[in-house]
């Protein structure tokens, strides 16, 4: 039987990369360059499909513009803002990505930006690294305290629930905001705010853990911040696009915030560089599904979506 062929947009981990040249007939990318829309285009002639990553262009142009022999474009992350998933159904495309397999490391670096911003990880780090520590001192870089506070989560899908379920360990009650309620068998003990504005009013920690769409791009702005409680730790491991970075970083100066841990930021790998000269940030170059494993079960995931497609059968992720 001929391998379907397939363009792979980066350079994979190689048990995924050894997978891949099993069973596919594949252009792989070994320089592991970000290709643009037109580099997509021209490498996607005469493939039956396209496994891409995160931040590539798979927008309505580029969906309009892939080659007919293209019926299945499989992302290698769960957020598809970055997939065009209308523009390529029109085309008779099908879409893919891999939720599940990146839960529990993703919400184990949400905790990691919790505790490490309110506990002052990276900023204890530096102070050890540029030989500033002479003398141990009861006051030496205090953080703040996670027992016993109240964690708002924004988005409590799968990794939403995850992080819930570790914050619980550490001695946190949990309240949420969700487009809808969860049923108790997902909701425990946390507690369910209808609106945003409510949930930040309760937010002396905060997760945001919701995808990037019209609806939440921004979520994090002045208006709202002004809401928390003074002192709040905010954690970012969704995406950048959800904070208002002047609003954030104005609230990291003047203490409203005191301490952030920032995985993802608007318009990354570049990011505003404020971020950088603040002690009060723990951040992070979006590391959330990168533990070893976790990406060895994302190009699975895609793989096993791009097998069943090709195999006739419906696909176990679709968009
Ligand atoms: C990835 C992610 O690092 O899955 C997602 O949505 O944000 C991350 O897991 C990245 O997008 C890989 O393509």
């Amino acid at each position: 039987m001929t391998k379907p062929k397939i363009l792979v947009t980066r350079l994979m981990p190689p048990n995924v990369e050894k997978r891949i040249a099993r069973d596919y007939d594949a252009i792989t990318n070994p320089g592991d360059d970000k290709m643009t829309a037109e580099q997509i285009i021209e490498a996607s002639d005469g493939k039956d499909g396209v496994l891409c990553c995160g931040g590539d262009p798979m927008n309505a142009d580029t969906m309009s513009r892939l080659p007919d022999s293209v019926k299945i474009v499989s992302t290698y992350s769960v957020g598809f803002e970055h997939v065009d998933v209308e523009a390529a159904r029109s085309r008779g495309i099908v879409c893919t990505n891999t939720p599940d397999v990146l839960n529990d490391a993703t919400a184990d670096v949400a905790m990691l930006c919790l505790l490490g911003a309110a506990r002052r990880a990276s900023e204890a780090d530096r102070f050890l690294r540029s030989g500033q520590w002479k003398v141990w001192h009861s006051t030496l870089l205090l953080g703040v305290h996670l027992g016993g506070k109240r964690l708002g989560i924004y988005g409590m899908g799968r990794i939403g629930r995850c992080v819930a379920q570790r914050a619980r360990a550490f001695g946190m009650s949990i309240h949420y905001h969700n487009r809808s309620r969860l049923s108790p068998d997902l909701e425990l003990d946390a507690t369910y705010h209808e609106t945003p504005e409510s949930l930040l009013g309760v937010s002396d920690f905060l997760s945001i853990n919701a995808p990037s769409s019209s609806s939440t791009v921004k979520f994090l702005n002045a208006e709202r911040i002004a809401l928390m409680p003074d002192g709040a730790v905010v954690a970012n491991t969704a995406r950048g696009e959800l904070v208002d970075d002047d609003a954030l970083i104005a609230a990291l100066k003047s203490g409203k915030v005191s301490f952030a841990g920032l995985d993802v930021f608007a318009g990354e790998p570049k990011l505003d560089p404020r971020y950088c000269e603040l002690e009060n940030t723990l951040l992070l170059p979006h590391i959330g599904s990168a533990s070893d494993s976790t990406r060895d079960d994302m190009g699975f995931c895609c793989l096993n979506n791009m097998d069943a497609f090709f195999a006739g059968k419906p696909t176990l992720n679709p968009l």
